[in-house]
């Protein structure tokens, strides 16, 4: 006797869901079940999105509904402009519900708690019944995280990072990594210098329906932050894969070497440009992994780049994940250095005489896009020395990014760029003074302030702000071990010099403009 068919289901999937082996399509039926995808309004201005990641979400879910309807799916497709749209994924459910008469409701855990809270109250809210499952688009799942996170004393990414080389056999070489060292980044620190033939990610011209989109957002985001134009991602799985094999092809032998170098005219230097396609699931990790390791085996590429490649994904990206979840809502909360300061207007704007600062932000809103030393050792860097209040920072970084989800920005944020979890993910503070971005960029030769500078009308910003940091948190860190010989330094400067130093850094701050985004 065959067993009774499972009843109709509702399967309901987010706009960073896109992957056909998501848990919640799992064992859909294309003849009874109905795939619901819905663009709304609450999602896109929580926080002020910038324009081109609100194309590219709404873009890559309309690709992924021609997607699954090639494949035989029904999907009921709510658009943004839709007039009886009531523009929450709950009102969205409770229209479908009444329309479709479907007996349950079928859905991936989402990436951030706030949808996650409305995961959870369908059940109740529609007396329905739901079946929220794990994402498992990701090589380590909540409850190993958390067996891999009990009893240590510190959270450290490294030792996380080797467990799951192990796990997954990437680079490894038997049970020893390939090379015989688990992390080459001593290698992976070199200045860059322009050059004519630097690798450009691969770009795409908008199709047709990316056309309508972005007519759509241009009419009905037109106050939302950054530029719509040129629009050159992907938002098809096909041209994802395409970017995907043209860094491999063209960037990924460089990558290592130039991974923290920042340059005025090159935004993306080797970088992949890759977690926004991964980030919504039209690229799988692991499968790019393999593939970049696969690039090191032909001899395509060496081992200081592919490792380092390799680490940020299976390790940063997983980890920051795992402490995510294991952290609960509270997180984005955290403020562990008492940060009150506003976030200043140049964050909007770009609008400052400091070149790094302007020219990472400038890049923002112009791409949605600044890779990793960009965000944490300059627009971070500033946040952090400035004390300015993470929850601001937070949803900054949430808004301007095409790649921005809460499960991956909060932990880089909060934890990373300002150490407002007073220390679980990173061992000391990443702050620097202006000699840092000057070793790694260019910025500084077409600054209006003098890196050189200390003190004094031209003193870099970050020089006095550095400083002052330190002696704002003297008591905290002096236990730091990674951090006591400079707070030392700090104890043994010149009296003089060092109220100087704080008399400047405090005008300085007291003349930062703060600024919500407005549109202009
Ligand atoms: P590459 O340099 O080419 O790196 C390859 C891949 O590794 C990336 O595509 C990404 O998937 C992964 N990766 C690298 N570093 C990290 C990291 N620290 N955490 C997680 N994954 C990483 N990344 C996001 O995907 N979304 C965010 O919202 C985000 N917010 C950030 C906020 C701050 C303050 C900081 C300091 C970092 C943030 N990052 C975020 C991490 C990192 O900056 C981006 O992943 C990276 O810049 C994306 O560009 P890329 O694809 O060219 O990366
Ligand atoms: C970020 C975003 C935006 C701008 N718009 C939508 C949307 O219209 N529909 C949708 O399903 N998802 C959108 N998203 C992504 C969601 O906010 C995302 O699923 C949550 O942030 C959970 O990670
Ligand atoms: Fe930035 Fe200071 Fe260099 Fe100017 S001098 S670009 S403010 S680090």
């Amino acid at each position: 006797m065959s067993s009774p068919r499972p009843t109709a289901a509702l399967r309901f999937v987010l706009g960073d869901q896109l992957s056909p082996a998501l848990s919640a399509l799992r064992g859909a039926d294309p003849a009874h079940d109905v795939i619901l995808m819905t663009e709304v309004g609450e999602e896109t201005t929580y926080v002020p999105h910038h324009k081109k990641k609100i194309a590219f979400i709404l873009a890559a879910m309309r690709a992924f509904r021609r997607e699954l309807e090639e494949k035989g799916f029904r999907v009921r497709y709510v658009a943004l402009d839709d007039p009886d749209n009531t523009h929450s994924f709950t009102g969205e459910l409770e229209r479908a519900i009444a329309a479709l008469k479907l007996e349950r409701v079928i859905a991936t855990l989402a990436g951030e708690h706030r949808v996650i809270a409305m995961q959870r109250s369908w059940a109740d809210d529609f007396n329905i019944d739901v079946d929220i499952r794990d994402d498992d688009r990701f090589l380590c799942t909540h409850a190993e995280f958390a067996r891999w996170a009990e009893g240590r004393k510190s959270l450290r990414m490294e030792y996380f990072y080797r467990e799951m080389r192990q796990r997954t056999g990437l680079l490894m070489d038997g049970d020893q990594p390939e090379g015989g060292q688990w992390n080459y980044d001593k290698d992976n620190r070199k200045p860059a210098e322009p050059d004519l033939f630097m690798p450009r990610p691969q770009r795409f011209e908008p199709d047709a329906e990316t056309k309508k989109v972005l007519a759509l957002v241009n009419k009905r985001c037109a106050s939302a932050f950054g530029d719509l134009e040129p629009f050159w991602f992907g938002v098809t799985r096909a041209q994802a894969e395409k970017a995907r094999d043209h860094f491999l092809k063209h960037a990924l032998p460089h990558f290592g070497d130039f991974q923290d170098a920042m340059l005025v005219g090159e935004r993306f230097l080797y970088h992949s440009v890759l977690s926004l396609y991964l980030n919504v699931g039209l690229l799988e990790p692991l499968d790019l992994c393999r593939r970049a390791e696969r690039e090191y085996k032909r001899g395509c590429a060496p081992l200081n780049a592919v490792e380092g490649f390799i680490r940020q994904i299976i390790g940063w990206r997983e980890y920051v994940r795992g402490i995510y979840f294991r952290e609960g809502e509270s997180y984005i909360s955290r403020n562990a250095l008492g940060a009150d300061r506003d976030l200043p207007e140049f964050y909007w704007t770009g609008e400052t005489d400091m070149a790094c600062v302007r020219a990472c932000v400038t890049q923002t809103r112009e791409e949605a896009y600044a890779h990793h030393i960009q965000r944490l050792m300059v627009t971070g860097n500033f946040a952090l020395l400035a004390g300015i209040e993470p929850r601001q920072v937070h949803e900054w970084y949430l808004a301007v990014y095409a790649d921005a989800f809460e499960w991956v920005e909060a932990p880089n944020t909060i934890g990373m760029a300002l150490f407002a979890d007073d220390g679980l993910l990173a061992s000391k503070p990443y702050a620097a003074s202006g000699a840092y971005i000057d070793r790694m960029s260019d910025y500084c030769r077409g600054c209006a302030y003098d890196v050189k500078a200390k003190e004094g009308e031209r003193a870099c910003p970050f020089n006095l702000l550095y400083w002052d940091f330190i002696a704002r948190h003297e008591r905290r860190f002096a236990n730091n071990p990674r951090m006591a010989v400079i707070v030392k330094a700090w104890a043994k400067m010149d009296p003089g010099r060092r109220n100087r130093i704080r008399k400047e850094a405090k005008a300085y701050l007291d003349g930062l403009k703060p600024g919500s985004w407005r549109s202009p």
